[in-house]
């Protein structure tokens, strides 16, 4: 899944991606170099990010979905509206950081147009995710979460067939946690729907390379820490540099494998 966010604060791509078309000329140039989706997102959910309004967050998605009509797309959005909009036009995925919590018409809307959604975990919000992450057991708890938001999903309306799960890396969680939660992910992934991570340029990767400051970690982190979820099973990645990742994860697959093709 490439990352296409058209917001101007981002925590590594914030304000790349200024007017439309240099959004959608991105997300074209992540499909040729091999992701699957692009992930269109209007609103920052990095730490300490500020809500966005109904109508700011479609002025900055819509011109970019009109320009990738016919091509897969998710729209990462917590917001009814901003998804039924989207799925009007086509869009396969919702990407919802909140698991249907923060707005409680989007389940239906994902349901009446038989799309797919990610859930992901996240403790607190945005706002003030970072300032005490705490959990007795933050795999348990994760895999616990994520097991009552794929119920919540089927009781409203979505297949489970159209649901993957999603750790939620860096949303309420300290570098520790965040890695034991991909040290553990077979956990979250023996709940049986796909596990999609989101490990790319976090700052958790800049940590473990010894940057106590590091807001934005560097791709080739960001690639090790993808092919090591891929090992623990983890079988789609939310990724900002789509070329090396497919690279990365190819031969991961092969090894796999045991052989070339
Ligand atoms: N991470 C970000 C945003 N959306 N969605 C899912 N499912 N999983 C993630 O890990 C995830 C996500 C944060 O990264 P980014 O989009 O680069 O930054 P920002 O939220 O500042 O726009």
């Amino acid at each position: 899944m490439g990352v296409v966010n058209v917001t101007p604060d981002s925590f590594s791509d914030g304000g790349d991606n200024a007017g439309p078309a240099v959004a959608v000329a991105t997300a074209r140039r992540l499909l040729a170099e091999g992701a699957v989706l692009v992930d269109i997102g209007g609103e920052s959910t990095r730490p300490g990010a500020d809500d966005v309004s109904l109508d700011e967050e479609l002025r900055r998605v819509m011109p970019v979905l009109e320009g990738l009509k016919g091509l897969p797309v998710s729209i990462d959005t917590s917001k009814a509206e901003v998804a039924r909009r989207a799925l009007e036009l086509g869009v396969a995925l919702v990407n919802d950081v909140t698991a249907l919590r923060a707005d409680p018409a989007l389940a239906g809307v994902i349901a009446d147009a038989g799309a797919y959604v990610c859930l992901m975990h996240m403790q607190g919000e945005p706002r003030t995710m970072q300032v005490a992450p705490r959990y007795a057991d933050v795999v348990d708890e994760v895999a616990g979460f994520l097991e009552g938001r794929l119920a919540v999903a089927v009781a409203a309306g979505i297949p489970e067939e159209h649901v993957c799960l999603d750790p939620g890396i860096g949303f309420g969680k300290t570098p520790d946690q965040n890695l034991e939660l991909i040290r553990g992910l077979e956990r979250i992934c023996n709940i049986g729907r796909p596990v999609l991570v989101g490990l790319s340029r976090k700052s958790t990767l800049a940590r473990v390379l010894g940057d106590p400051d590091g807001r934005v970690g560097s791709t080739a982190a960001s690639v090790g820490a993808a092919v090591a979820a891929f090992d623990r099973g983890a079988a789609l990645f939310r990724a900002h540099d789509v070329a090396p990742h497919v690279e990365a994860l190819t031969v991961a697959v092969a090894v796999e494998r045991g052989r070339v093709a």
